[in-house]
């Protein structure tokens, strides 16, 4: 099931089912080397969201602005490898969305909470926006919020579900996007949160 949301993003329903032990027992042990923290805006602003990586580059802000950098700030070591079975699937979903060759370098991982929240941004920390974004949804649904160029576009919401992948390449890459404040519920896999992959070529 394929569900074009814009040009060049694509919904993929339900993608990585097939593969949630995997990727749940992956995430482990990343969450386990560098657990997830809720980081500060350069503004000031503690984020409702907590965040961890793995990959060659991870995306982080504080103080000084948001950046790319290999070493996790909290541990001082290199982020984790990225896990084979984040990278298949990553690079499979890309295809399938008809973006070919797509080969990630970083994955943000996000955590949201009941109440958590990302406001309306554009993604442009990363140096080729040609490349796509991969997002990879678990545990408790979300709203996401599908804007368009101008912050002042009036957004489209979408519902993405445990398992579901979105594709997000050509003109709609630099899209405005956000995600409503996350709704209290209990996931029978994953409990009371939500975690999204987002994988990215950021150098
Ligand atoms: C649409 N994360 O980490 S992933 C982010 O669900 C972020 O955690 C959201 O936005 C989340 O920056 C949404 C989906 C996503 C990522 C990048 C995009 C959607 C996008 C770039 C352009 C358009
Ligand atoms: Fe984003």
């Amino acid at each position: 099931p394929r569900e074009a949301m814009a040009d060049g993003a694509v919904l993929l329903r339900g993608f990585v089912k097939p593969h949630e032990s995997e990727l749940i027992a992956s995430l482990r042990e990343i969450v386990t080397q560098a657990p997830f923290r809720r980081m500060f805006t350069p503004g000031g602003h503690q984020m409702s969201v907590a965040m961890t990586n793995c990959g060659n580059a991870g995306w982080v802000t504080d103080h000084s602005g948001y950046r790319y950098d290999g070493v996790d700030p909290v541990s001082g070591q290199p982020w984790l490898a990225m896990p084979p079975v984040f990278r298949a699937l990553a690079e499979m979903a890309a295809s399938d969305g008809g973006f070919e060759g797509f080969s990630p370098d970083a994955c943000l991982i996000n955590r949201y909470a009941p109440g958590a929240r990302m406001s309306l941004h554009q993604d442009r920390n990363e140096i080729d926006f040609g490349a796509p974004i991969v997002s990879v949804s678990l545990g408790l649904p979300a709203t996401f919020l599908f804007g368009g160029p101008k912050r002042a576009d009036k957004p489209q919401r979408y519902r993405l579900e445990h398992g579901d992948v979105v594709v997000w390449g050509g003109p709609s890459r630099l899209f405005f996007h956000g995600v409503a404040p996350l709704a209290d519920g209990d996931h029978a896999v994953m409990g009371r949160q939500r975690i999204n992959l987002t994988f990215r070529k950021a150098r």
